[in-house]
């Protein structure tokens, strides 16, 4: 195994050494991290996803099936009536999610637009159920980053989703830094982190930890780290990807474990692609969070019944 001490490798190099020593030693590693994080507290997060606002996306992220550059059968929506959102996430908090996240397919908003207006006032009646809650709308000024933390949000959920340079061969509409900047403005109103990103996009195991690397200098640390397998979308340029080798995945998350030994690692979009059996080892390596619930935003996902019998069967509780 690594030698570790008590702090966590944050560079490349060193999280580049975690990463490629033998599978079994990394996982060694990664238990131990997690038994002395999270020992008391084992058990997976369920958290339910729900689409606000589908489709019809200005920008041109390569990977995403609501962009409306790309031909891929979704079609743009409005967002969403208030109650039909409540009522939804009624359902979620009744089904045993603790977070509640609601996505947006815009490229940002800001203070004084009646669509952000009516996305706070969604807020607002949903923080009232007693779940976090978590939304992902794209950028954000500072000001708009204050006014969802007031309305409760716990958590934004904004992705670096690869390297710095892998980035622009992605999207082009806006850039790695913009994203940086949006993840800037949430840490200054106070607001939880989550960020992560997308694996199989054509990228290097590298890249991988280049994103890491750039997340591990986060100050705060993110308090949620989304692994997304890449759900090759028809009629956008990553519709050919190949997917990535679970192994793959599974390093990931152990390093990212060690790395992050606070944050909630979310095994995220791609699940319906995973054995049960490669799940298990994801839980193992140090995953502690899921989206449950058979959509994701407009993708699919395993159906809770299968998932509630996932966890009994791994003694996995829902946390
Ligand atoms: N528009 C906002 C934004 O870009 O931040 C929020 C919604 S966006 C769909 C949220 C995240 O979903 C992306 O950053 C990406 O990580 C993930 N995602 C989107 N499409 C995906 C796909 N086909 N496969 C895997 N992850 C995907
Ligand atoms: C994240 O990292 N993954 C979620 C959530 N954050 C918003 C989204 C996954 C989307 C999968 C593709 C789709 O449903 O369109
Ligand atoms: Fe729009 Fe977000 Fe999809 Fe990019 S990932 S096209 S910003 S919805």
């Amino acid at each position: 195994m690594v030698a570790l001490n008590s702090v966590p490798p944050k560079a490349f190099d060193s999280l580049s050494v975690v990463y490629h020593q033998p599978l079994f030693s990394l996982l060694e590693q990664s238990r131990q991290v997690h038994r002395t994080y999270w020992g008391q507290k084992e058990g997976v997060q369920l958290c339910r996803l729900l689409s606000i606002k589908t489709g019809g996306c200005s920008e041109d992220c390569g990977y995403c099936a609501q962009s409306a550059r790309y031909d891929t059968g979704v079609k743009a929506e409005r967002l969403m009536d208030r109650q039909a959102v409540l009522e939804e996430a009624r359902q979620a908090k009744q089904a045993g999610a603790g977070r509640f996240c609601m996505g947006a397919a815009w490229k940002g908003v800001r203070e004084g637009e009646a669509k952000f207006e009516s996305v706070l006032d969604i807020i607002r009646d949903v923080k009232q159920l007693g779940m976090e809650v978590c939304v992902t709308l794209g950028q954000l000024t500072d000001e708009a980053a204050r006014q969802l933390k007031a309305a409760g949000v716990t958590a934004y959920n904004h992705n670096l989703d690869t390297s710095p340079d892998h980035y622009r061969n992605i999207v082009t509409t806006h850039s790695f830094e913009d994203r940086l900047r949006t993840i800037r403005s949430v840490q200054r109103a106070g607001m939880s982190v989550c960020c992560g990103g997308i694996l199989g996009m054509g990228e290097s195991e590298d890249d991988r930890l280049k994103m890491l690397e750039v997340l591990c200098g986060f100050d705060p640390s993110p308090e949620s780290v989304p692994i997304n397998c890449l759900m090759p979308q028809e009629g956008t340029p990553l519709a050919g990807q190949k997917p990535i080798d679970v192994f793959e995945l599974v390093r990931l998350i152990a390093t990212t474990r060690i790395a992050l030994p606070r944050a909630r690692v979310r095994l995220s979009a791609g699940r319906t692609a995973l054995t049960r059996e490669a799940q298990a080892l994801c839980f193992f390596a140090g995953a502690n969070s899921i989206f449950f619930g058979d959509k994701l935003l407009t993708a699919p996902n395993p159906e809770e019944s299968d998932d509630r019998a996932l966890l009994r069967t791994l003694g996995l509780a829902p946390a």
